[in-house]
């Protein structure tokens, strides 16, 4: 059987580019998309991904190819023919990848402009503006460099608006803090602080985000987002999340002894239950502050360590004889490390 080379070469080709098709779309590396981004930053990547499979086997299969078809053979001790270069051969093979890389640079820069990437500031000051009145408005002033960001029209860094909603306030607001090594995220519209972030599936939601001590960086791999929060220097997010889930929510930047520790949760709801957790974190709020006030109204002197515990031991699932053994115990070692250190 006597197939054509050029045929070979033909049907080699198409082979190549069906399985790099193929794996493109399946090469399963990515977890969960869970916002609208993540499907553009996924063609994205399952383009690259196609691109370089196809290179890799081209130029794996031409070495593998090669080693064996033009190995030494027993017997022979000769020099190779002498080949001087073919400019039509590196024409090709350079304005190959320069298409390729054109074409890759203009397909991220419409993503990112589709994300909102570009001018965050053109929303991201109207948001501050739009955040009513009290609270949520003294956090804002006091967070340093917000005002700056506002007054002076310095741009704001991250993902804003896509161009369609450009100039609207997001859905729900977040005010994200990073500190070694913890996120504080608070919702000003409904006065609530918490650890984990809980947004409503389908809604835009937008963290403006601040950094107390070092830069940090938030990134959520399952809305395939991640940006610096840096001290000084506002920076913002605005994603709509599409599937209700569980995710993890972590520092992405080298921050301190600690930094592997600092990751948290992000919780998307259904708006239902978004609600029922808002109005669950109010009242918790309001129970904490009740307890405050309590605290505050007895005198500590007047009582006995239980009695001035109780409270709190209440709250914590702690009974009162536990209290005072242990009290009795601490009591006991005081005195046996008294004994042992005037000996
Ligand atoms: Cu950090």
């Amino acid at each position: 059987m006597n197939i054509p080379s050029s045929i070979l070469t033909l049907l080699l080709g198409i082979g190549l580019t069906l399985v790099s098709l193929w794996y493109g779309q399946n090469h399963g590396l990515m977890p969960v998309a869970a916002s609208e981004e993540a499907a553009h930053i996924d063609g994205l990547f399952n383009a690259m991904m196609t691109i370089s499979v196809g290179l890799f086997l081209l130029v794996q299969g031409v070495i593998v190819y090669s080693a064996i078809k033009f190995r030494r053979r027993p017997g022979e001790l000769g020099d190779g023919a002498a080949i001087e270069g073919n400019v039509p051969l590196e024409i090709l093979w350079t304005a190959i990848p320069a298409a390729i890389v054109l074409w890759i640079s203009i397909y991220s820069f419409e993503i990112y402009n589709e994300m909102g990437g570009f001018d965050p500031a053109a929303n991201g000051a109207h948001a501050m503006h739009s955040m009513p009145s009290g609270k949520g408005s003294a956090m804002a002033a006091t967070m340093p460099g917000m005002n700056d960001a506002k007054d002076n029209r310095i741009a704001a860094l991250g993902v804003g608006a896509s161009p369609a909603n450009q100039g609207k306030a997001a859905a729900v607001n977040v005010n994200v803090l990073g500190l070694q090594y913890a996120w504080i995220f608070t919702y000003p519209e409904a006065n609530v602080t918490s650890g984990e972030l809980h947004v409503p599936v389908g809604k835009e939601v937008q963290l403006n985000m601040n950094a107390q001590d070092v830069i940090h960086a938030v990134w959520i791999p399952q809305l395939r987002l991640k940006q610096d929060v840096i001290p000084g220097t506002p920076t913002q997010l605005r994603f709509t999340t599409n599937k209700v889930g569980n995710y993890p929510l972590r520092c992405a930047e080298l921050c301190g002894g600690y930094h592997g520790s600092m990751v948290t949760r992000m919780i998307v709801h259904t708006p239902e239950e978004y609600d029922t957790w808002i109005a669950s974190q109010q009242q918790a709020t309001q129970a904490q502050a009740e307890v405050v006030k309590q605290t505050i109204a007895m005198n500590p002197a007047n009582l006995s360590t239980s009695n001035y515990l109780a409270p709190y031991a209440k709250e914590m699932g702690v009974k009162p004889d536990t209290i005072a053994h242990l009290h009795h115990e601490m009591s006991e070692m005081n005195m046996s490390s008294i004994a042992s250190a005037t000996k």
